[in-house]
């Protein structure tokens, strides 16, 4: 007999009030005037909760493996199969009326091998199309469960995460080094559920509200007639948006600073931007920042060679972040919160902190440490999880909750509903980069791509026919619980607080912080990008914002492009700086710095000993030499791994270089450069090496030589009494001097300033 039906039955029984059932039709509820009623089935036990969303049924209804059983067998015969399953003697060769006859329409295999393929791109993100991703642990230390109870951040407590890292405004295919904000977003699959940190490489937004996303986005996004510039803000568009919507000022200025081009993702901090609140175990709140601090540093790259590596290596950072999980170098950051108490007010020292263009400086709320991010594993598959990672702002856990910041309040509606265009319906979740690594059982049924086969006949509530499963749980049991904050007692307005309208402090705080060198970058950027507008009343106006955060900005940069500076129409600020914010002028760790060790043959044996003590300190050594292959041979034998043509200054952090690159004076002939002349140059150097030596050397990086590689620095010019140039008796010692630079990133003495 089946079950189903005889339940079926009973509940036409009890809905007809035939065998006593309650009076107002809800199975189990009696009516008010009924006695208490029996149940119409014997209470079942509840449902075994459910290990993930590949479905309660782990085989189908033919007795066959589904979801993450049938994960394990899939693509793992040993026969090339159509997608039911079988098996195909030739996947070449469309079905046709003899060789050279139409092919016939009845060729099943053909039409589902194209119809797959016309349908295998699906929708790019709006924003941070282009992005990279890996897989790691997030260990807590406990330090946060005075003020959270959420339960990954207990004490020792590790937890999965998946981390994808973007830019904001280029398509999937731009290049990575582009001038932008990155985005860094964190899923964290907890015991109590996902929690998702959908953060940036900026403390600070664009906008204070969400209803401006789109016209922000639309700004910076290539213009509609011609669809260019790919990838940037260089352009008519997003100069008169941000000079218009002067609450854009803060985030603009952060990234036409050194943060807009990062040299990793491996070395960029991140930030949470909202303020969130916790709660603890006792039902106390607390506001907060979060903060992404890199073990390695936060550094960037100079601006000409972003632009060099967008052409030399679009996928800089995608490799760069592969390449250093793939060699076990694993990077890290450690999570931290600024606390601020929660009052009514939600302000901290004066900055109000449902404002998201605002920042709190470090100095005046120290970033407290609260576990450790490591990434220590690559996707298998790029669509499969970097593409389809779907992040959301309102993925939460008990003890993490929202504030009335209007930007979040809109982004939590955003997520969600982006990712039904993206992915192609509501069961995204059940993708399984997105499945939660705890028990889920939600009454969520049907959709487009269901890929559970739930059991059970009441997925609703109240029920009494699945034993009235699932049951809601209360805070002993961890549900999410939100936080009983008061709402002030309002009139609805379309209105922004008033507190919203300074927009000029901050940005004139984070100028204050720059180094001189830092500030020259800066300049350097507003100058590059007006001067890609067209638009003579664009420049202009934006030159009266930068008016407004300190006059020394302004006239560089209205120095660049020939117009007059104005003055200020606002009072200048009065802010200290935040010396936290800048990147220049303190002592970083080395490690994860890639090393070019040129040899045109020389001093093999001091080469092997130079490779080794970089990588004893942790850092990646990268041999060049004229041809790929190996150089020398039994055990002083070195593995070439880049060539003369294949090595470019940008891969490098710093350069050594051993003896003088020769290939062989007159005779050589470079094959890039075969449709000219060879450039001039000193017979006994390289003219790629040339253009090695002064690309690092222009770019501020250590350069050190032994074993008579000045040649190569004079066939640079470059100085070799110049800062940061180091000519040793021998390879390590040259290594060691070079290794003290690095400390400092750059040789900052390089870029003399215009202005001193
Ligand atoms: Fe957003 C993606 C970060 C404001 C709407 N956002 C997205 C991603 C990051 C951020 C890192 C990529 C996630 C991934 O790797 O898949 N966004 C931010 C930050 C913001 C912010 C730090 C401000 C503090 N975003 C914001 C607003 C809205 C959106 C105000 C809309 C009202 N964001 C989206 C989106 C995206 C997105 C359209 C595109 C793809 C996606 O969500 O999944 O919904």
């Amino acid at each position: 007999a089946n079950p189903l039906k005889r339940v079926a039955h009973k509940v036409t029984e009890s809905l007809t009030g035939e065998g006593g059932g309650p009076a107002d039709g809800v199975p189990g509820k009696p009516g008010p005037e009924s006695p208490p009623v029996a149940e119409p089935t014997e209470p079942r036990e509840p449902l075994p909760p459910k290990p993930d969303q590949s479905g309660p049924d782990t085989v189908s209804p033919t007795g066959q493996p589904t979801g993450a059983d049938q994960a394990r067998v899939a693509q793992s015969g040993s026969y090339l199969t159509n997608a039911q399953g079988t098996r195909l003697y030739d996947t070449d060769h469309s079905l046709k009326a003899g060789p050279r006859g139409p092919v016939l329409l009845q060729d099943h295999h053909l039409r589902e091998k194209i119809m797959h393929f016309d349908h295998e791109r699906i929708p790019e993100r709006v924003v941070h199309a282009r992005g990279a991703g890996a897989h790691g642990v997030f260990q807590s230390y406990g330090t946060a469960a005075s003020v959270t109870k959420a339960a990954f951040l207990a004490e020792d407590v590790e937890t999965p995460v998946f981390t994808r890292f973007s830019t904001v405004v280029g398509s999937r295919g731009s290049s990575d080094t582009v001038r932008d904000t990155r985005g860094f977003a964190t899923k964290f699959y907890t015991s109590e559920g996902v929690f998702d940190l959908v953060g940036n490489n900026i403390p600070v937004f664009f906008i204070q509200d969400a209803i401006k996303f789109p016209d922000v986005v639309h700004a910076a996004k290539p213009h509609p007639d011609r669809e260019i510039p790919q990838a940037q803000s260089a352009h008519d568009t997003f100069w008169d948006f941000v000079s218009l919507h002067t609450e854009a000022t803060h985030h603009t200025i952060f990234f036409m600073g050194d943060r807009g081009i990062p040299r990793s993702y491996r070395m960029m901090e991140g930030f949470g931007v909202h303020t969130f609140r916790l709660v603890n175990a006792a039902g106390e709140t607390t506001l907060v920042k979060f903060h992404w601090k890199p073990k390695l540093g936060v550094h960037s790259l100079v601006w000409d060679e972003a632009q060099l590596i967008n052409g030399v290596d679009p996928d800089f950072h995608r490799r760069d972040l592969a390449d250093a999980i793939e060699a076990g170098a694993y990077p890290q950051w450690e999570l931290g919160i600024q606390t601020f108490p929660d009052n009514p007010e939600q302000t901290f020292e004066g900055i109000d902190l449902l404002d998201p263009t605002n920042l709190v400086p470090e100095e005046l709320a120290p970033v407290q440490p609260v576990g450790l991010l490591t990434l220590n594993r690559n996707p298998s598959n790029f669509f499969a999880e970097t593409e389809q990672v779907a992040f959301h702002v309102g993925h939460l856990v008990p003890g993490i909750d929202v504030t009335d910041d209007p930007l979040l309040a809109g982004r939590l509606f955003s997520y969600l509903d982006t990712q039904i265009t993206r992915l192609g319906g509501p069961n995204f979740p059940q993708l399984p980069i997105n499945r939660p690594q705890a028990p889920v059982n939600d009454m969520l049924r049907d959709g487009m791509h269901q890929t559970a086969v739930h059991r059970g006949v009441a997925p609703y509530r109240p029920n009494s026919l699945d034993g009235g499963c699932p049951f809601t749980a209360g805070a002993a049991e961890g549900a999410y619980i939100e936080a009983p904050v008061r709402v002030p007692e309002a009139t609805k307005v379309r209105e922004a607080p008033e507190s919203f309208a300074d927009h000029f402090s901050q940005p004139r705080r984070f100028w204050l912080s720059m180094s001189s060198v830092e500030r020259e970058h800066i300049i350097g950027a507003y100058t590059f990008e007006l001067g890609k507008c067209y638009e003579q009343s664009i420049r202009e106006r934006t030159l009266q914002v930068l008016a407004n955060i300190d006059p020394e900005l302004c006239a560089g940069v209205a120095e660049g492009l020939g117009l007059p500076a104005p003055q200020p129409t606002v009072p200048l600020a009065d802010v200290e700086p935040s010396p936290a914010l800048s990147q220049v002028g303190r002592t970083w760790p080395t490690e994860g710095r890639v090393i070019g060790i040129v040899t045109g043959g020389a001093d093999l044996e001091g080469v092997n000993a130079v490779r080794q003590a970089v990588l004893n300190a942790g850092m990646v050594p990268l041999v060049v030499a004229p041809t790929g292959g190996t150089l020398g041979s039994g055990d002083a034998a070195l593995t070439v791994q880049r060539s003369y043509v294949t090595a470019r200054s940008v891969e490098f952090d710093a350069v050594l270089i051993a003896g003088a690159p020769d290939m062989g004076g007159d005779a050589y002939t470079p094959r890039d450069y075969k449709s000219g002349p060879a450039p001039a140059r000193p017979a006994t150097t390289d003219p790629r090496v040339s253009l090695l030596v002064s690309e690092a050397f222009r770019h501020g990086k250590a350069i050190g030589v032994w074993a008579g590689g000045e040649v190569a620095l004079e066939a640079s010019g470059v100085p070799a009494d110049a800062p940061g140039v180091v000519v040793a008796d021998s390879g390590t010692a040259a290594l060691e001097q070079v290794t003290g630079l690095l400390g400092a990133h750059r040789v900052w003495e390089r870029f003399t300033t215009p202005r001193g």
